[in-house]
């Protein structure tokens, strides 16, 4: 898997700008330099440079449940 690949995956939760912040928060320190986009509405997470399963793990410790690839 390559550093910038990028997928979506859905979040659920998350139902406001502060969920958006803390995701964006922990996948960020989970995975340095990786870019994340939230989507509120479509309560998905866009990642790029960052696997999977640290992205799971980053948004379950932010209190959030992770639903896999969107
Ligand atoms: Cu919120």
């Amino acid at each position: 898997m390559p550093e910038t690949y990028r997928e979506t995956y859905k979040v659920i939760g998350m139902s406001c700008g502060g969920c958006a912040k803390s995701v964006t928060s922990a996948i960020q320190s989970a995975a340095p330099g990786s870019e994340i986009n939230v989507d509120l509405d479509g309560k998905t997470v866009s990642v790029s440079g960052a696997k999977e399963d640290v992205v799971k793990q980053a948004v379950e410790d932010a209190g959030f449940e992770f639903a896999g690839v969107a």
